[in-house]
Formats: structure tokens, sequence, C-alpha cells
């Protein structure tokens, strides 16, 4: 039995739920040594900024239990770089690009979306609020629904119409669904859950943190079940907004269950870095998981985990 595999994020739709995670792949031409990147629903891009930046201190990953710390600090080649190389390169590919930003001001956000504006090449903007390798906590601007409605409105209002605009939150708050909801309030077209988490590790030979940076963002599989519980409530709540999920996905099973707790489409991230094909190989599980079960289509899945479901989708 063949299954549906199309999804819909906002306005637009993709021939499959299965991503990359932004941050894990750069522009994702690393990956097109071991996959053909067009298969995938998207790729998303390592976040890019105005300026090109060499990030925080070495080292800037190190492994933990089921886990994977990073303290990157948004290195990248900057706005010019990007468009000139990297986003040509997926379109020539056949790649559709969900291009993430991050920026220390609403202004930097602004211009880097102006910058995107009426690019064929772009499928959706991610807005990055919710990196935790910044300078100051007060640049982590969802872990404040004011500042992340600011952002968001601003982003929202440049960009161009017919782009779908998603923000990237932080399980780092006492209730997301207050950031998620004046994220939506703001304009947003929907949210990618979760970024990492802000954690920390100590070499004990040394006596000091392991990382360059001291601290850094969490992910792997030891999120996972954070990044479902987000998924879980801001869906429970924003019934009607799509959600990009993601947070220690590597089997088609852990995406099955990103769909059922009410994300549309899913990102694998870490899971690359041990085995490079895990995207493409998580979404033929996920069709193999969705046809085991009786779905004629992905879509099907969303949220169907949820006691209401049947309400909410009627
Ligand atoms: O570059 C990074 O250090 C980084 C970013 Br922008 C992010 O959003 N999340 C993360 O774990 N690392």
């Amino acid at each position: 039995m063949t299954v549906d595999m199309t999804t819909r994020l906002g306005s637009l739709t993709l021939p499959n739920p299965v991503l990359t995670a932004s941050g894990c792949a750069a522009a994702g031409r690393e990956l097109s040594h071991y996959f053909d990147v067009s298969e995938l629903g998207a790729v998303v891009t390592k976040s890019i900024q105005l300026r090109a930046r060499s990030g925080r201190p070495t080292p800037r990953m190190a492994e933990t239990p089921s886990g994977m710390l990073n303290s990157i600090g948004l290195q990248g080649p900057g706005i010019d770089a990007f468009l000139r190389d990297d986003l040509p390169w997926l379109a020539q590919h056949g790649a559709r690009a969900v291009v993430s930003i991050a920026g220390g001001s609403t202004d930097e956000f602004v211009s880097l979306t102006r910058r995107l504006y009426g690019n064929r090449a772009v499928a959706m903007i991610e807005v990055n609020i919710s990196c935790p390798n910044v300078e100051m906590r007060g640049e982590v601007f969802a872990c404040d629904p004011s500042a992340a409605a600011r952002v968001i409105g601003a982003v929202r209002r440049a960009a161009d119409p017919h782009t779908p605009v998603f923000a990237k939150l932080t399980p780092d708050v006492t209730d997301i669904t207050l950031i998620a909801r004046a994220c939506a309030d703001a304009g947003a077209d929907g949210l990618s859950l979760i970024n990492t988490l802000l954690g920390l590790e100590i070499d004990v030979d040394r006596m000091a943190p392991v990382l360059g940076g001291v601290t850094g963002g969490l992910s792997g599989p030891a999120i996972r079940p954070v990044a479902l519980r987000c998924v879980w409530q801001v869906h429970e709540a924003l019934p009607h907004l799509p959600i990009l999920g993601m947070g220690g996905i590597r089997t088609g099973l852990d995406a099955l269950r990103f769909l059922l707790a009410g994300a549309s489409a899913v990102s694998v991230g870490t899971a690359v870095f041990g085995d490079p094909d895990a995207p493409i190989r998580v979404l033929h599980e996920l069709e193999h998981e969705l046809a085991e079960r009786g779905f004629v289509s992905a879509s099907e899945a969303v949220g169907r985990a949820h006691p209401h479901h049947a309400m909410v989708r009627s």
C-alpha cells in the first residue's frame, strides 16, 4: 500500500514530511554525498546572519549520554555568500530550501528577510529566535513573549507574502504555549519546535567546562521527550497552527511519534553526525510505519494521539 506523504506547512506543500534540521548539514551540500537532497521534504539551512562570523572558541562539541552539546556560536558565511553560493546550489539540485535566519536585533532580522524577498529558491523562512549560544540571554527572544512577537511580527511584515514564516522556539521557558501564542498572534504561519536546551559538561581532568564557550545546546535522543512534550502542548493550545517538530529523531517510529503529537513535518538533525543517511532512512521508515498502521496519508496521522483529535479536526 502506498501512503500519500505530502504535507503542508502553512501555504507551502512539501512532497513529504521529513526535512533536515538547521545547523546539522550546513546548506545541504555535505549530505548530497550520501543521498539526493531533492528527495527530502526540504533542506533547512544553518542559521544565516547579515555578516560572516567565526563562532565561539573550541572545543565546540561534547558527547553526553544519549546527547550532544554544541557551542558553535552561529558560525557562518553571512547572507551575501549564502545568496551567492548556497541558495543557488540548493535550487539547482531541486531541493526546497527552508532558510533559517538569526539576528541580534529586530532590525537585523528584518534586513535578512528583505534580502530573501522574492527569491524563488526560498520555500520558507525559519526565524531562529532561540539560539542558546549567544553572548547575552536577552538575545534569546523566544524566552519572552513580547520580544518574540516583536521579531516575528516584523519579519512577517517584511517577508514576501507567499513565503511562510515559522518561529523556532526554545523549550527553556516555563510555559512554551505562551510564547507560541504570542508568535501566532504576531503573524507566524507556524512554529519549529524545538531548539536545543542550554546545558553544560565538566572535564574532570582539567576540572573545567569541556566547551570553549562554557555552555552549549543539548540535542539528540536525550531531548526527544522534551521536544514531544512541547509539540503536544502547543498543538493542544493551538491545534490549527502547523508545527515542524524536531529533537532527537533517529527512526521512522520517532518521526511518527512527532506526527501523532501534532507535528505536520519533522526535522532530522543530530542523527546525521553518526549516520549521514538518517533523514532519507527516517523518511522510508516513516512511510512503512504509516502503512503498517493503515494510514493512507501522512497528514491523517497529525495530532492523532490527542484525545480530542476528532473534534478539533471536524
Ligand atoms: O550556532 C549555534 O551555536 C547554535 C544555534 Br544558531 C542554534 O540555534 N542552536 C544551537 O544549538 N546552536
